[in-house]
């Protein structure tokens, strides 16, 4: 390695040598000023919190309405996922594939480690020892987390089970992953965001965003976490999970996936309108699923979080009350804007904005400056909080998965909901999900992009192989759960969503959960199977039959072309593409022409 540091080899810096070895070498690395080792505890986070406050880091808010609530302002370079500068550092460049920014180890160590270099200058490391799932869990993974960021460990301490929980599990498996992240001079140019998959290990520098710098999430439990459930027969998805109590008291527990502010936390959170109220969903979780094969032959989930990192914008007591309410305490806004009285505010919390707005920058909001909280705003809440949170959210062994859901973003061409043919067939839907990109990550928003299972920024090794593993998966899955594929904003030619979502989607996830138990009526077509006239019940729904028949309707040419697109995807991958895929994809063909 070049010369960053006498004392600090890659053995160490990777913690091949064990927890303190490793810490050693990032302190002759960053140098930091000061040493905190987090506990957890609640006292520790008071002390962290006032010296934000002092700072200006944080900003308090209301106590009397939103108590023990911060609100944090990024730096305006600094707002999104940064898919451009996250590497998979594999030893070959197959390993991390087509879909993924690559970069050698050794190319690692030489170019992007020297960043972090005296790094911490006059800054506190803080040490975060951070579980993944539940602690008596067979799926729980345990990390460490340096960082001189206390936004971070506030964050963290939210998000997953930090402080000595995490270090008891670490003593007792001798296994961490070790992430090392700094803000460095949060210089968009000198940013990185590094994946090491055969040392579990994660380097973050130059940002302090939330999936780029919060290394439990996207870092460990996706990026990391699929390495590990491929090598270990499991699957790391990024899924919602919850589950759909029936009048009977029946729970049907379904996880989906869908891309980035795409709406899986209003999914996972769900309250029926009035006339479907017998019906109730219990979350479990809103982000990543982790899913094992149980003892009795079905797929079972776990969320492996302990929080919520949700989008603010079109968050409301109409659209998701129990997100409200979940984040009325004990939570962190990033990016949101300020009322006078000292609340946080954005786009869709209420019809019209408060008078004398403070926006996401500080500054007294002028719609001319564009939205007031930041398109890609979020809270960052407490699981527990959950006014309608599963009783099996911490559950040792999860839930047993019923249906697992795709989806995207799409103004055209995918229906309001269709079932799989079989379980290959539903790998192939996956494969194929497109979906309009948002603010969650840099770059521009609205375009249709190929986002295979919403994992496309998220799949830590060759997307082939993912592909194959799914197919495997289904395999050794004695009773699978059915795969479906939904899309709720599906626009008319005059550019109004002709669905209208949140609480309506339980009409069908009620048809999802029917087919998945053996029951429903269904029509066969060329996609898939899809709600037979009348299997789905409107009752009580103000939509017009023209709406209902465009969102239900397959146009055979725009199909075409979607399943050629589809083929354009999955030949990058050349003879790396799983027969299987390759065989559905030309059923599909088929089926349409
Ligand atoms: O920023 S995160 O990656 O944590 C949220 C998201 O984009 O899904
Ligand atoms: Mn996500």
């Amino acid at each position: 390695m070049a010369d960053v540091s006498a004392n600090v080899t890659i053995d160490s810096i990777m913690g091949r040598n064990g927890l303190e070895k490793w810490i050693d070498a990032c302190v002759q690395l960053t140098k930091p000023a000061k040493i905190r080792w987090c506990t957890g505890s609640k006292e520790e986070s008071n002390e962290f919190i006032s010296e934000m406050l002092a700072s200006g880091e944080l900003v308090q808010l209301n106590p009397e309405t939103y108590p023990n609530c911060y609100l944090h302002r990024s730096n305006p370079n600094d707002v999104a996922r940064t898919e451009k500068v996250t590497f998979i550092c594999t030893p070959t460049r197959d390993g991390a594939g087509p879909t993924n920014n690559w970069m050698s180890p050794e190319n690692a160590a030489e170019n992007v480690l020297p960043l972090f270099k005296n790094a911490m200058n006059g800054r506190t490391m803080y040490i975060i020892p951070y579980l993944m799932g539940a602690p008596d869990s067979p799926f729980a993974i345990a990390g460490v987390e340096i960082t001189d960021s206390l936004y971070v460990v506030e964050n963290m301490r939210i998000m997953t089970r930090i402080g000595n929980t995490a270090l008891e599990h670490i003593r007792r498996t001798g296994k961490f992953s070790p992430g090392l992240h700094s803000l460095g001079d949060v210089n968009p140019d000198k940013r990185f965001i590094m994946h090491f998959p055969e040392d579990r290990a994660v380097w973050s520098i130059g940002s302090g965003y939330g999936g780029n710098a919060l290394l439990g999430k996207k870092c460990l439990a996706l990026r990391i976490g699929s390495n590990i459930g491929r090598n270990d027969g499991w699957m790391a998805e990024h899924m919602l999970i919850l589950g759909m109590e029936d009048p009977q008291g029946n729970i049907t527990y379904m996880a989906a996936a869908f891309p980035s502010a795409c709406g899986k936390t209003n999914l996972a959170m769900l309250i029926p309108p009035e006339i479907q109220k017998n019906y109730k969903i219990w979350t479990v979780g809103d982000d990543i699923a982790w899913m094992r094969i149980g003892e009795d032959g079905r797929l079972w989930a776990t969320n492996p979080e302990a929080g919520f990192f949700g989008v603010a914008p079109g968050t409301s007591y109409d659209t998701n009350p129990n997100a409200m309410d979940t984040s009325h305490s004990n939570s962190i806004f990033t990016n949101v804007a300020l009322t006078q009285k000292n609340e946080p505010w954005w786009e869709g919390m209420t019809p019209t904005p408060p008078d004398g707005l403070i926006d996401w920058q500080n500054r007294p909001w002028n719609p001319e400056n564009g939205p007031a909280a930041h398109p890609n705003s979020r809270f960052t809440a407490p699981t527990s909080q959950c006014p309608n949170l599963s009783p099996h959210y911490n559950d040792p062994k999860g839930v047993p998965i019923s249906a697992i859901i795709f989806g995207g973003r799409r103004a055209h061409v995918a229906p309001l909901v269709y079932q799989s043919l079989s379980w290959n067939h539903g790998v192939y839907v996956g494969a194929s999900v497109g979906s309009e990109t948002t603010a969650a990550a840099e770059g521009k928003v609205g375009m249709v992009r190929r986002d295979p299972m919403a994992m496309l920024p998220f799949c830590g090794y060759n997307m082939a192989d993912y592909f194959g593993h799914w197919v495997e998966m289904g395999k050794n899955i004695p009773n699978p759960p059915k795969i479906f594929h939904v899309n709720w904003f599906r626009k008319s030619a005059d550019g109004k969503f002709l669905w209208p979502g949140f609480g309506e989607n339980i009409r069908v996830l009620r048809w999802i959960a029917e087919r998945a138990n053996g029951r429903g009526e269904a029509v066969a077509t060329p996609i898939g199977y899809m709600p037979a006239n009348g299997a789905l019940d409107l009752t009580g729904l103000q939509i017009s039959d023209e709406a209902m028949a465009e969102l239900t309707s397959i146009h055979k040419d725009e199909w075409l072309a979607e399943t050629e697109d589809t083929g354009v995807f999955l030949n990058q991958f050349g003879d790396r593409l799983p027969a299987e895929i390759r065989a559905e994809f030309a059923a599909q063909k088929q089926r349409l022409s």
